[in-house]
């Protein structure tokens, strides 16, 4: 459930500060520490999954409830009609960095396209 070693983990134990935007039982959401756009919130499961590809049958309902929160958040967070993106890294062509599974909540300027 938790990895001694791992950041979030300690985000989410508290043991490492945060600047919280939503937190219930399952999942946690908060600012990125170098934001790459206006608004960029990390979302992540309370349970330790490295990453994606570690994602069971049983985790796919907090995968979900991510979604939901990202969609709340996005509109508390004024992005909602200007535009956003959901991002998940996994692995290392991805820059994937920190291995606890986590979403990027990106919005708040014009982010590009992804592909040209
Ligand atoms: P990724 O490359 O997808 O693994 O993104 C990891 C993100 O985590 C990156 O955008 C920076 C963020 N990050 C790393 N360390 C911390 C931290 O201690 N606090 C917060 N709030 N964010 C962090």
């Amino acid at each position: 459930m938790v990895k001694d070693d791992c950041l979030f983990c300690k985000i989410v134990a508290g043991t490492i500060p945060s600047q919280k935007v939503y937190e219930d039982d399952q999942i946690l959401a908060f600012h990125d520490i170098t934001p790459a756009a206006p608004v960029h919130v990390l979302l992540i499961p309370k349970k330790h999954i490295d990453s994606m590809n570690e994602v069971s049958q049983e985790d796919l309902p907090v995968i979900g409830h991510i979604h939901g929160v990202a969609i709340q958040l996005a509109k508390e967070l004024g992005v909602d009609q200007s535009g956003y993106r959901l991002i998940n890294n996994c692995g290392p062509d991805s820059g994937q960095a920190v291995q606890h599974l986590h979403y990027h909540l990106l919005g708040g300027a014009n982010l590009g396209a992804l592909t040209g």
